[in-house]
């Protein structure tokens, strides 16, 4: 027996502080001033490269974003530091990244007319875990209150979340869970290079949560039924992050560049547009859902101009802000949690009916699609 699955509830926890691009610029050319000024010897006698300034035009024409929300300001915005300061907690204190997943998942049970006590599992899927154990779905479900089921975490960068509702629904049709919780505590902000140019203005902190259950156990007022999901990987080294427990192995790389984000952002967006267009418009034809009859596009959030370039090929025209929501000024790329930002914003005014499909792209490269029809 294989049953059907809807997704019944969302949540978004946001942070409180936000930064701008020109809050954001100011601190990084004090930080250039200062490392010129300091470096100009080396500099003048070529053995340095001196650092060039950033520019809120750039960021904002290059990829639509107009700020982010952060959970340190302070500290990403010092030019003596630029990376957030988060205080490490106890052991018998629950951690932050728990902390901000419960946020959203307690808004996400609300939604579905939930308890914690209703759900059977708990998955984390995110870009960066705050330790690998116990793992933060284990401890999320404590948090939560939950005295049965089960947890584990899982990362596939920004196609976490699509590849966790995968999981999420796999689990459930095979019966091994009747209720899912799948949770996606982003805080990029930790593992940005906030000191290079190219990058420094891309991410964000948030946290998003989605229920899924069986369609015959549903409640909420608003329930979409998943159709189907793909998933789709292939290797590429344009974007990475060596930061991982082999470092203390080899001391010699300790605290260089690539222990943070980094790509190569021109590359990335030539090879993987086609990639998501082609996957969107074959499982769509799959699923027999005729592209005049797609009412909606939630996708990843990670620069206006993919957006814009993916679903136009899609749709075989221009998307209109309606048909393809834009979060990404706003919230800047938060990776796995773009795409539900974007669900979770903008499905509520689409009728019983209506078709969608939530796509995220990134790291892996990693692409996620899935099919969802309002059925309530
Ligand atoms: N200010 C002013 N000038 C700048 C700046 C700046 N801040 N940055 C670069 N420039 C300059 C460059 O030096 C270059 O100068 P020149 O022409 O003289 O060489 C010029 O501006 C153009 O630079 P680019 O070619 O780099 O600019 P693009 O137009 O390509 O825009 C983007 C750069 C915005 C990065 C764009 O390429 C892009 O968005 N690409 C797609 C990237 C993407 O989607 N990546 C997904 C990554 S996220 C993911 O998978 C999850 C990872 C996990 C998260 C981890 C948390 C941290």
């Amino acid at each position: 027996m294989s049953y059907s699955v809807v997704i019944s509830g969302t949540g978004l926890w946001t942070p409180e502080q936000t930064i701008t691009n020109d809050e954001l610029v100011a601190a990084f050319n004090q930080y250039v001033e200062r490392f010129n000024a300091e470096h100009a010897d080396a500099i003048a006698a070529g053995e340095v490269t001196a650092l060039d300034a950033s520019n809120s035009a750039f960021i904002e024409k290059a990829s639509g974003i107009k700020q982010r929300y952060v959970i340190d300001k302070s500290g990403v915005l010092d030019p003596s530091r630029l990376a957030p300061s988060i205080p490490e907690r106890g052991d018998d204190e629950v951690s932050i990244q728990a902390e901000i997943a419960v946020n959203a998942a307690r808004q996400a049970l609300e939604n579905a007319n939930l308890t914690p006590n209703d759900l059977d599992a708990v998955l984390v899927a995110c870009s960066n875990m705050q330790r690998p154990y116990p793992a933060m779905a284990v401890e999320v479900q404590a948090a939560l209150g939950m005295e049965h089921g089960w947890g584990y975490d899982m990362n596939v960068a920004c196609s976490s979340a699509t590849f966790g509702i995968q999981a999420g629904v796999d689990a459930i049709r095979n019966g091994s869970a009747r209720r899912v919780l799948m949770v996606n505590p982003e805080i990029c902000s930790a593992h940005l290079a906030w000191q290079d140019r190219d990058c420094h203005f891309i991410f964000g902190d948030v946290a998003t949560a989605v229920i899924l259950e069986r369609k015959e156990d549903a409640t909420s007022d608003n329930q979409w039924e998943v159709l189907g999901t793909r998933l789709q990987t292939k290797f590429s080294n344009n974007i990475r992050n060596n930061f991982g427990f082999l470092n203390r192995c080899d001391e010699s790389g300790i605290g260089a560049r690539d222990k943070l984000f980094r790509q190569e952002g021109r590359k990335v967006f030539k090879e993987v547009c086609p990639m998501v267009a082609e996957q969107i418009s074959s499982h769509l034809a799959d699923t027999e859902i005729a592209v005049e009859s797609l009412n909606r596009m939630w996708l990843h959030q990670a620069n206006l101009s993919m957006n814009e370039l993916i679903s136009k090929r899609v749709l075989g025209r221009q998307a209109t802000r309606e048909e393809a929501p834009v979060i990404l000024d706003d919230y800047a790329n938060t990776s796995s949690a773009g795409s539900i930002i974007a669900f979770h914003k903008y499905n509520s005014d689409l009728p019983a009916g209506s078709n969608g499909v939530i796509c995220s792209f990134g790291a892996g490269y990693s692409i996620g699609s899935v099919i969802v029809n309002r059925i309530k």
